[in-house]
């Protein structure tokens, strides 16, 4: 089942990277140090600082996406980006606390994926800001594969948009 054409030739693929616990700075940067061991880290989002989805009552995300090229294929790139986030939650957290990191694949190249352990397009982003709006600071022309339309474009018309905003780490 060769996703990837013509044999060699790497995938451009998205990820979204949240982190609400702890240090929420450093987590985003190990899991970017972590995934750079084995994908090609293309373009990375500024980092912003975003209101909870979801369930409320618990502390502000940082968020941030990544444009990686990739050998892997998707389930692959799953595996490899759950390995990362058991790897630094075992390291740094308790039983049902927060997760210090989550990794989500958004895009991987215009496959469309549905099956049980695997969604792509991730199924959630066209209603989530904190993907959007980082998404369309590095690809606002890039096109959702079912949709066909603009990151852009969703980006611009998508809810709790004042939910999201840049970070730096002075704040
Ligand atoms: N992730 C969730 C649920 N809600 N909200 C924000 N702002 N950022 C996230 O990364 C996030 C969320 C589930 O993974
Ligand atoms: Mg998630
Ligand atoms: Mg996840």
């Amino acid at each position: 089942m060769p996703l990837l054409e013509d044999g060699g030739k790497l995938a451009v693929a998205y990820l979204c990277l949240g982190s609400n616990l702890g240090d929420r700075m450093a987590n985003l940067n190990k899991a970017v140090a972590l995934l750079s061991k084995r994908v090609d880290i293309e373009r990375v989002s500024s980092i912003y600082e975003t209101e909870p989805i979801g369930y409320k009552e618990q502390p502000l995300f940082l968020n941030m996406v990544c444009q990686i090229a990739t050998a892997l294929n998707p389930w692959e790139l799953l595996r490899f980006v759950k390995d990362i986030e058991a790897k630094m939650g075992r390291a740094e957290s308790f039983p049902n606390s927060p997760r210090l990191i989550d990794i989500d694949i958004l895009f991987y190249g215009r496959e469309v994926i549905r099956t049980d352990e695997l969604n792509i397009p991730h199924p959630r982003l066209t209603e989530r800001a904190f993907v959007l709006i980082p998404l369309a600071e590095i690809t606002p022309q890039l096109t959702h594969p079912e949709l066909d339309r603009k990151i852009s474009e969703l980006a611009g018309v998508a809810e709790g948009r004042d939910g999201v905003r840049k970070w730096t780490s002075g704040d």
